[in-house]
């Protein structure tokens, strides 16, 4: 299958003025290769310049073919205090003898390179003031770790998968190709620095990737991921001592287990001995765990931890743990306080080379949810966030929905864990960053929207979730809107028409998505297994702990003292500002409130009034998206172009049906007109 570069094809060149001629790397490595590999091709094709090669100053002199007037230097400046100091961190600026891209490790230089890249990409301004030396930048990651989660079988089949199937696996083999070549260094330009490449949910074949059937190719692909500066990660299955050992227990206490685990690991790092480590789902919608045993999940994931602790190895342990066989009739157990629940009573148990992986929301990655509280009670815990960047519940890939704003919102959430008075930097960011509690161990990691499409992502827009997921994460400070600029500029060139359209268009599309579907903090309302398109009670009277509650008189459902009480989890003043239906931010008011339909928003509108008019205009907006989009005809390729419109056509007739379902539903339980009398049937 044919693949383009994304955001890296160079298709579109600006003049830029691109004074160099030559590339002198001062110290080796296989990264640092590709970072002047990189280099070397982005002149050529932004700047019409052949950079000659060099490596190391003395060199120069030799060569007469190379100038060296006008060289950059690639490099890790071996004395420390000169050195950026975090991993992955890098420095441009120019000096007398040209211009200098110094990393703190290799990884360093590799980003470095690609920033130099993206500003030539968008005919930065920034270039000219580097090339002056009136600017030099300095970066240095956000987040220790900036991770793929890829939910790939080994069948080839990709669970919640919307862009084709998966190339890193077939018929129960691995891959390693071109593709995964390609794929690494897109996922290292926007700073990507782990890759879990099989699904969380570890059965049949893939319990057998720790054995030496897959070694060899599990080690290429280590390979081909470290040199551009990526650790290859495992989902692991708990039950392996019993499928692979012949066990008859998981028990993480049995010592017969333990032995089992340091054996496999040791014999795996021998094989593998770049691989950053594992993902663990555990107990979790059918998944094995240590609850079989009456352990705990620190019991659990302090063994595997312990086991590939020798090889520098890390357990990245998830907290998507919740009853998944609940009865519908039953109004207390909440699934939204499960992952506090089962995971606050265990806070500093783990050992250090654990990290708990924590959802957003305390749900299931809805368009909407305010931020899973676990991230407030921690403090003791190594925390990363988990995002979903494959749009299960959010369009499948099918319809438009730009999440960096979402995540944006997610990482800038006040916590309040260090104190209600509000002094300490305690966004999620500040946490999972490591910031507030000086961890090492922390970062962000995003189910992958990737795919064998053509063009990665199904969805050619969708590309920027994927793009923006690692900017994001390497850089939390950016705005989703500069995320989005630069995006579209790397992608099409930098047109401004392309931009006037298409800006908006990525920036707004959320909202719309939310207004259209669930908007006030509802979610679901999807069908069941699938989760695509409108079924109001699809979940309704299912096991799966997600109802909305509506009856005759409203909506919603009460998590306040009175209800279930998981208002209490935040801290203060954030679980008063929940539980007061006055103060509950009106975009989360049905997860926390069974609400009238009667009831005034602060627009002045009731309840009722609100979801009609969101859904009327949602799904204008997705019309006028498409109507806007017919513009770009003339400037994007002919294939490209029909490719966006097809999904955009279905996006605004979707979001019709989607209207006419949740609004009919509403209009027919509750016997309440729309005051503007349009057509719900
Ligand atoms: O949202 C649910 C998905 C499952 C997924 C699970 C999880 C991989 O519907 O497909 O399983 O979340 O996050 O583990």
């Amino acid at each position: 299958m044919e693949y383009t570069n994304a955001w890296l094809n160079y298709k579109t060149v600006d003049h830029i003025r691109f004074p160099f001629d030559t590339i002198c790397m001062e110290s080796g490595g296989t990264v640092m290769e590709r970072a002047a590999d990189e280099l070397v091709l982005a002149a050529e094709k932004l700047a019409k310049t052949a950079l000659c090669r060099i490596a190391d100053i003395a060199e120069m002199g030799r060569r007469s073919s190379c100038p060296g007037k006008n060289t950059i230097f690639l490099g890790i400046p071996k004395k420390r205090g000169e050195r950026p100091a975090d991993a992955g961190a890098f420095r441009i600026r120019m000096e007398e003898s040209g211009l200098h891209i110094q990393g703190g490790d290799e990884s360093g230089v590799l980003y470095g390179v690609f920033e130099l890249i993206r500003l030539m990409q968008t005919a930065s301004p920034n270039l000219a003031k580097l090339w002056s030396g009136k600017l030099a930048i300095e970066k240095s990651p956000s987040n220790p770790l900036r991770m793929l989660n890829h939910w790939d079988n080994l069948d080839g089949s990709i669970e919640r998968g919307y862009a084709g199937s998966s190339f890193f696996f077939a018929d129960d083999r691995i891959i390693v190709s071109e593709r995964t070549r390609a794929y690494a260094r897109l996922a290292a330009s926007v700073g990507i620095n782990a890759v879990v490449i099989n699904n969380v949910n570890v059965k049949n074949a893939a319990t057998r990737l720790i054995t030496e059937q897959y070694f060899p190719e599990l080690d290429a692909l280590a390979r081909i991921f470290g040199a551009y500066g990526i650790r290859l990660y495992l989902s692991l299955n708990f039950a392996a001592p019993m499928e692979l050992g012949g066990l008859d227990t998981c028990d993480p206490l049995d010592r017969k287990v333990q032995a089992f685990w340091k054996k496999k690991m040791h014999e795996v790092y021998a094989a593998v001995p770049e691989l950053g480590g594992f993902l663990v789902k555990a107990d979790s919608e059918g998944r094995p765990g240590p609850f079989t045993y009456g352990r705990n999940h620190a019991d659990g994931a302090n063994m595997l931890a312990e086991a590939v602790a020798p090889y520098g190895g890390r357990i990245i342990w998830r907290c998507f743990v919740y009853n998944c066989s609940q009865d519908w009739r039953d109004r207390k157990t909440d699934r939204a306080r499960a992952g506090y629940d089962n995971f606050m009573p265990l806070d500093g148990k783990f050992a250090d080379n654990v990290i708990l992986q924590i959802k957003n929301g305390p749900m299931d990655f809805q368009v909407r949810e305010q931020v899973a509280p676990l991230f407030s009670g921690l403090r003791a815990t190594n925390q990363m966030l988990e995002v979903q960047a494959a749009q299960e519940y959010t369009g499948q890939q099918r319809h438009l929905c730009y999440l960096i704003p979402m995540w944006k919102e997610v990482l800038g959430f006040k916590t309040y864990a260090g104190g209600a008075d509000g002094a300490t930097a305690d966004t999620v960011a500040d946490i999972v960053s490591g910031r507030l509690y000086g961890q090492k161990n922390c970062g962000m990691a995003a189910v992958a929207n990737t795919g064998a499409d053509e063009n990665w992502t199904g969805h050619d827009l969708a590309a920027a979730n994927f793009y923006g997921f690692g900017r994001l994460a390497f850089d939390t400070e950016l705005s989703a809107e500069e995320i989005a600029r630069e995006w579209i500029a790397c992608t099409y060139g930098n047109n401004a028409e392309i931009m006037r359209i298409l800006l908006p268009m990525l920036t707004e599309s959320w909202q719309i998505y939310e207004s259209y579907t669930s908007p006030l903090g509802i979610g679901w309302m999807v069908n069941p297994s699938h989760h695509y398109g409108p079924n109001v009670d699809g979940y309704e009277y299912d096991r799966w702990g997600t109802y909305h509650r509506s009856d005759c008189l409203g909506m919603g459902v009460d998590r306040t003292k009175k209800g279930t009480g998981y208002t209490a989890q935040y801290n203060e003043p954030n679980a008063s500002m929940y539980e007061n239906m006055e103060t509950c931010p009106e975009e989360l008011l049905l997860f926390f409130h069974h609400v009238p339909y009667r009831y005034r928003l602060k627009s002045g509108k009731t309840l009722i009034q609100h979801i009609y008019d969101s859904h009327f205009e949602g799904a204008m907006k997705a019309q006028a998206m498409l109507e806007r989009f017919e513009e770009l005809k003339e400037l994007l390729e002919p294939e490209v172009f029909e490719r966006i419109r097809a999904r955009l056509k279905h996006q605004s007739d979707h979001s019709k049906e989607w209207r006419d379902r949740v609004n009919t539903y509403y209009y027919r339980i509750s016997g309440i007109p729309d005051e503007k009398g349009r057509t719900i049937y």
